[in-house]
């Protein structure tokens, strides 16, 4: 790395992270063990004072380096533009290699003007195992051309170098991993946790050159121990800080499965009944207390009976938002008496730390049976909505998962409402993914929907909520079976993957 660049260096890392030229989550890599770390510098056509910067800084490298080469040449494709950009500033010919030969005429490999014994240096944009380098570098050698050197723009650090090494060459980047790592986390752009992941996977997962694990196949406890999306729910139950988390994760494995049905209808008899036909499918019943018209404390007695027959617990969606000493009222008083019944609610984050506190508060003490209520009671936290036109943004996100994970109050966090895998890391807490049904679509009011399998695959939802997808089937018990399958399959397929 290039000393008197470094401020540059740390600009142009931030810089390439708001553009999602990285990020960061659980992603399917080539290689077939899922990667906390994804690169895709393809964005950077789009930005041409990134494509400039990141052009100047290799040149630089190239001169600081002393790499001279008589052509130069990029790996195909992302990398292709920027050999142009460092050919025409440094006046050195390029050479372009086609993936496939030409099917007429010469079949030529190679493009450009050279002859047998000439150097080139490759241009890439990110290495993992170096296989593009080197297939790069046989075509030009089948030429007769000369390869030491490669410049790069990123090295994952996953053995690449060395197995290129192998080969002759000598791989010169402008970043390594753990430089975006540590430029990220102090600029504040990054959680510590998530450092720790990617450290944790790039030490465990090294790759050689013709797409094999250096040694045994990582171990999948310790590749995926911090892959919350790769790990069984009754493992995860361990790892919860919230004892109702724990509840939860244990019945979603015994039960086999994850959905939460949304029971939002209006009359009390009519929630009843469906919960009592859906209640065999369902790990959750979400409920919108506020939208009874008959609420009575009779309905609630015979809700929970409903739910310890069928085994699934009440989540009141109640969505507090005020300060604390509010929200401890509107939880434990008033005609309804949520924390009364409610296993778990769900809260926005929008008032901070306090929220938890304030909720907290109307536990205190010990219930009938002499139990710690607090125990008994978990929070969902809010870090994005499937809303459209939603006023979260990433900063909102990153705050919310540090409240569900940090400070004195985590065993009160069962876990996070989102619609994205990114959202948290710690295992220990579930993700709820409201947005669901089998048909995607949107509705009138601004609900955006995914399929089951788009939800639990990709968004990373542990439990999906289902309303209208079930509520308005000709027989729901039939649409909640059916939704349950389909989740379940989805988690069993990503957790094996
Ligand atoms: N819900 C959402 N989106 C969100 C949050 C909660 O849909 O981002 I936070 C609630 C609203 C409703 C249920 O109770 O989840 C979804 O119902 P339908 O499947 O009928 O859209």
């Amino acid at each position: 790395m290039v000393a008197q660049n470094n401020d540059e260096m740390k600009a142009l890392a931030v810089k390439l992270f708001e553009i999602n030229a990285f990020k960061f989550g659980d992603f399917k890599m080539k290689v077939g063990i899922n990667s906390p770390v994804y690169f895709d510098l393809r964005v950077i056509v789009s930005y041409p004072d990134v494509m400039q910067t990141v052009a100047d800084l290799l040149v630089s490298h190239i001169k600081e380096q002393q790499l001279s080469a008589k052509h130069v040449c990029g790996v195909p494709y992302t990398a292709l533009p920027l050999a142009t950009l460092v050919s025409l500033q440094q006046h050195t010919p390029m050479l372009v290699r086609r993936k496939e030969a030409k099917a007429y005429g010469t079949k030529k490999l190679i493009e450009g003007i050279y002859h047998a014994g000439d150097t080139c240096l490759i241009v890439e944009d990110v290495v993992t195992s170096g296989s593009s380098i080197l297939d790069t570098v046989r075509d030009l050698e089948s030429e007769g051309i000369v390869v030491t050197d490669a410049v790069v723009v990123v090295d994952r650090e996953q053995g690449g170098s060395a197995n290129i090494a192998k080969h002759g060459v000598r791989m010169h980047s402008l970043f390594t991993l753990s430089f975006l790592l540590n430029t990220l986390r102090e600029a504040g752009r990054i959680e510590k946790a998530t450092v720790d992941a990617v450290a944790k996977y790039i030490a465990a997962v090294q790759i050689n050159s013709d797409g094999s694990f250096v040694g045994d196949k990582p171990d999948v406890v310790g590749v995926n121990d911090f892959v919350r999306t790769k790990i069984p729910f009754e493992s995860r139950a361990n790892l919860a800080k919230s004892a109702v988390a724990r509840r939860l994760f244990s019945l979603m494995a015994s039960k086999r499965t994850n959905l939460c049905l949304a029971a939002d209808l209006t009359k009390g008899d009519e929630i009843l009944d469906i919960a009592d036909k859906c209640g065999p499918y369902i790990c959750l019943l979400k409920t919108h207390i506020d939208i009874v018209e008959d609420f009575s404390e009779s309905f609630i007695a015979s809700l929970k009976a409903l739910a310890a027959r069928h085994q699934f617990l009440l989540m009141e969606d109640r969505k507090f938002a005020d300060i604390g000493n509010t929200v401890s009222l509107q939880y434990g008083k008033g005609i309804y008496k949520i924390s009364s019944w409610a296993d778990l609610v769900t809260a926005h984050t929008l008032p901070g730390r306090s929220i938890l506190q304030g909720l907290k508060a109307a536990l205190g003490g010990e219930d009938a049976a002499g139990g710690d209520v607090a125990a008994e009671r978990g929070v969902f936290l809010l870090a994005e909505m499937s809303a459209s036109g939603n006023l979260i943004d990433d900063k909102y996100k990153e705050t919310s998962n540090k409240i569900a994970t940090e400070g004195g109050d985590v065993d009160f966090v069962a876990g996070v409402v989102c619609q994205s895998a990114n959202c948290f890391a710690f295992p220990g807490l579930i993700q709820l993914t409201p947005g669901v049904k089998i048909d995607e679509s949107v509705d009138k009011l601004g609900q955006q929907y995914q399929t089951p399998e788009h939800v639990v695959k990709e968004r990373g939802a542990d439990i999906a909520v289902v309303g209208r997808g079930i509520l308005q089937a000709k027989n729901v018990a039939q649409a909640a079976q059916t939704y349950r399958d389909r989740l379940w399959t989805a988690y069993t397929e990503r957790v094996a993957k």
